[in-house]
Parts: structure tokens; C-alpha cells; sequence
């Protein structure tokens, strides 16, 4: 490492020997997501300041450079699109096993879990998100209370103000506070802090506001993220009006009624940024329209099986032309941040699936695919990316490439 003259503090060329190899994305013709090609270089060196300079082999011989050792890997560092950190306190507070149950314990100890959730809370749920690899993540705030610890976070955020309320009566002051909230993140806004907006779902927004947000969201365009189709007792009560969503809402809203059909709803994020949640029952006709409108799928594997909600069908999202990211979620339906953990699981939920090419996909989930969802200049090794660059070891010499993604995920938790 050599310290430089001028605007550039440290220039480094990550060099590695034979054996070792670089997982690359590279864009074909402006359309990342759908033509990535994963590219494999043995050998590969890296050559960096805040953006990536240049990337190949034997790139300058004379530039003091880091030797990583044997087995090493380079490869773009983690995205972890989609998380509730205000919940991360939690862990055997909330009840696990069937949505609304896990919904009823959410609005029994939300207030707890956030008043338990402070600095060293905060800390730790980053320390943990970095340690596994993660440079940015995108963070859902209910509150507003948890901008002053990340504001400041070493991790990139896109902050997403949440927008929830479904009753007419309370629309109003529901808009101002989201308003606020909004203007105190813009406020903190710098390279490392973006600002976005979370309609919480089609069951609890009502239309109203929803538009109402969605048009500050086009007008200032940012980032969207809203949960949908998660349950089947969200499809039973957004298409029918009936079943578990009912007896909650009446329980307590005293309102019975579907505000919005799932079509409608996904109609109203037509020309804007938009990442849906979950979508584990979301059927063809919407997969359709989500493609049509440009959106894109995060899939929170374990969330939805801690919540026993179903698999996700990633083979049906691909075949909609949907680029898939894939997220922890929070601690509230989680037991970790850890991302590297994620898609090891998702790896071996997936039965259906080939290990190789899933793995394969997988990488690309939280990499490329998750820039492109959160609007990130990262996620992939080129020149002109910013210089997000994660390192670590495989057990072993690999002389089949093809293997390479699945070995990361299956022996990767950590990161140097
Ligand atoms: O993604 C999971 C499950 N689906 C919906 N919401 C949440 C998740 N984790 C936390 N939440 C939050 C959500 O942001 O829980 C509340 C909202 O504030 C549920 S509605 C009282
Ligand atoms: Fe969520």
C-alpha cells in the first residue's frame, strides 16, 4: 500500500497468484441485471482508489501491491437490500411458526424491542453485517428513532421511511410524521447515506397515502420498498376479503374491508424504483405486472420459514424476467444478519434446484442485483465502480470454476 499524493489517500492493486480467482460481473450493453455474465479470473489482480481502476492480470508490475495468499477470492462485496434494524434486540421475544401470530406478538412487544434497541444494539447489528461481507444494506425505519445511530454508519444505508396506516382517521397525522421523518434522513444525505421511501404493504397503507408518498417518491426519486403477497392470508383478504386478516382487522381497526386489489396496488409504482418484498404468494398475472412496471424481487428465505409462510418460487421470478435480490430481513424474523448465512440457507431450501447454477445466482442476489434495487454505484468488479471489494479464502485449491460459487457459500461466514 502506498500513500499518495493529492485526493488519493491509499492505492492498492490486490495481486494474486496462481490458484487464487476473482468473481466478476461485467455489463453487457447497459442491462446489468439481465445479462450479467459472472466471469471467473484465475490470477486476477485488482487495481483501486475509491473506484475500481482496472481489473484482469499481470495489470502493472511495478505498483506496489498486496499479495492475498493462497486460495483467495476477490470478489464484490455484499448487499443486504432489505432489513428492520430498530428490531435488532430481539431474539425469543417474538413468536414464530405462523404469520399472524408472529404479527400479533410484533404489535405486543414492538415498543419493548425499540426502547431495548440503542447504540451498542445498533453497533452490533452492523458489526455483524460487515464481518459477514456486507458494504450497504438497506434499512426499513418505523420510527425515525434509529437515524441518529446510523447516520454515521462505516456501512453505506439506504434509509427507507415506512409509511403504515390504514384507517381514514389517522391518515392525516400518519403523512405528517412520515413527512418529518423524511425531512430529518434527506437532511443527513451524503455519499454514504441515501434516503428511500417503504409503503409497508398493500393490507396495512391505505391508498390514499400510499399515492401520497408514492408521488413524493417520483418527484424526488428515491428508492421504493414495500412488502407483498407475503402470507396466504394476505391473498385470501386482498382478494376475497376473508380469513385470519379479517379477524385482525376488525380486532383492531373495526374496519373490515380490503382497501386495494394486489393489481392496483402494484399499478400505483408504475414509473417509479420498486422493490417487493417477499412475493412468496404472489401469483403469474402479478409477477407479470411487477416485471412490466420494472421491479424488482427480494427473497428473505429465512424470514419466510421462521414465519412459515412458504418458499419463494425463484424459478418463476427468473422465468418473469425479474431480477431477484435476496436480504435477512430483520432480527425480527431472524435469528442473524448474517448474509453469507442467508444464501447458504436459501442454497439447501431450494431442492428444486441445481447447487451450481443456484449458487451461481445466488451471488449475483446479493451482489449486482442488490446495487441495481437499491440504486447503488457497487455490486459488481468494473472500472468505475466504487471500490467495495471483500476478500477471503477458500479451504482449498479449486481447479473446477464451475464449483467456485457453491464453495463460497458453503465455506464463507466470515470475511478478511
Ligand atoms: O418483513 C418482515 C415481515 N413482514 C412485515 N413486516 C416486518 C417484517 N419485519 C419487521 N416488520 C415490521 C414492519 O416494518 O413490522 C411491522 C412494520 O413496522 C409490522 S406491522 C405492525
Ligand atoms: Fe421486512
Amino acid at each position: 500500500i502506498r500513500k499518495d499524493i493529492g485526493e488519493i489517500k491509499v492505492l492498492a492493486i490486490f495481486r494474486t497468484e496462481s490458484k487464487n480467482q476473482i468473481i466478476g460481473g461485467k455489463v453487457i450493453s447497459g442491462q446489468a441485471e439481465k445479462d450479467c455474465q459472472a466471469e471467473i479470473i484465475k490470477d486476477g489482480e485488482i487495481l483501486f482508489e475509491k473506484k475500481i481502476l482496472k481489473i484482469g492480470r499481470k495489470l502493472k508490475d511495478d505498483t506496489p501491491c498486496i499479495y492475498l495468499g493462497k486460495n483467495s477470492v476477490i470478489m464484490p462485496a455484499l448487499i443486504n437490500t432489505h432489513t428492520h434494524l430498530e428490531f435488532s434486540s430481539n431474539n425469543t421475544h417474538l413468536e414464530y411458526g405462523d404469520f399472524m401470530v408472529w404479527l400479533n406478538s410484533v404489535l405486543e412487544h414492538r415498543e419493548e424491542l425499540f426502547h431495548n434497541c440503542k447504540s451498542e444494539c445498533y453497533k452490533s447489528a452492523i458489526e455483524e453485517m460487515k464481518k459477514s461481507g456486507v458494504c450497504a444494506f438497506g434499512q426499513i425505519s418505523s420510527t425515525g428513532n434509529d437515524l441518529k445511530y446510523l447516520k454515521h454508519s462505516p456501512l453505506k444505508v439506504v434509509y427507507f421511511n415506512e409509511i403504515i396506516g390504514s384507517n381514514p382517521a389517522a391518515v392525516d397525522m400518519m403523512f405528517e410524521d412520515f413527512l418529518l421523518r423524511l425531512k430529518e434522513s434527506e437532511e443527513v444525505t451524503n455519499e454514504k447515506f441515501k434516503v428511500g421511501v417503504s409503503i409497508h404493504s398493500p393490507y396495512s397503507v391505505h391508498p390514499i397515502l400510499a399515492q401520497k408518498v408514492i408521488d413524493i417518491a417520483k418527484e424526488k426519486k428515491l428508492p421504493i420498498q414495500t412488502h407483498f403477497m407475503e402470507s396466504k392470508a394476505e391473498r385470501k383478504w386482498l382478494t376475497k376479503g376473508e380469513g385470519e386478516f379479517k379477524l385482525f382487522f376488525e380486532k383492531h381497526f373495526k374496519s373490515a374491508k380490503p382497501l386495494i386489489s394486489p393489481m392496483e396496488f402494484i399499478s400505483l409504482f408504475k414509473n417509479t424504483n420498486t422493490t417487493f418484498i417477499h412475493c412468496v404468494h404472489a401469483n403469474d398475472e402479478e409477477l407479470q405486472k411487477i416485471n412490466e412496471i420494472e421491479g424488482n424481487v427480494t427473497h428473505c428465505p429465512i424470514s419466510n420459514r421462521l414465519l412459515n409462510v412458504g418458499l419463494l418460487n425463484l424459478e418463476r421470478v427468473k422465468n418473469h424476467s425479474i431480477p431477484y435480490n435476496v436480504a435477512t430481513d430483520g432480527k425480527s424474523s431472524n435469528y442473524s444478519l448474517n448474509l453469507f448465512k442467508e444464501i447458504r440457507s436459501a442454497l439447501l431450501m431450494h431442492t428444486d434446484l441445481h447447487p451450481k447454477y443456484l449458487a451461481k445466482d445466488l451471488l449475483k442476489a446479493v451482489t449486482i442485483n442488490a446495487a441495481k434495487a437499491l440504486g447503488l454505484n457497487n455490486g459488481s468488479l468494473e472500472e468505475g465502480k466504487d471500490a467495495d471489494i471483500i476478500t477471503f479464502k477458500l479451504p482449498n485449491k479449486i481447479d473446477n470454476l464451475d464449483m467456485i460459487p457453491l464453495y463460497i457459500i458453503l465455506y464463507t461466514n466470515m470475511v478478511e
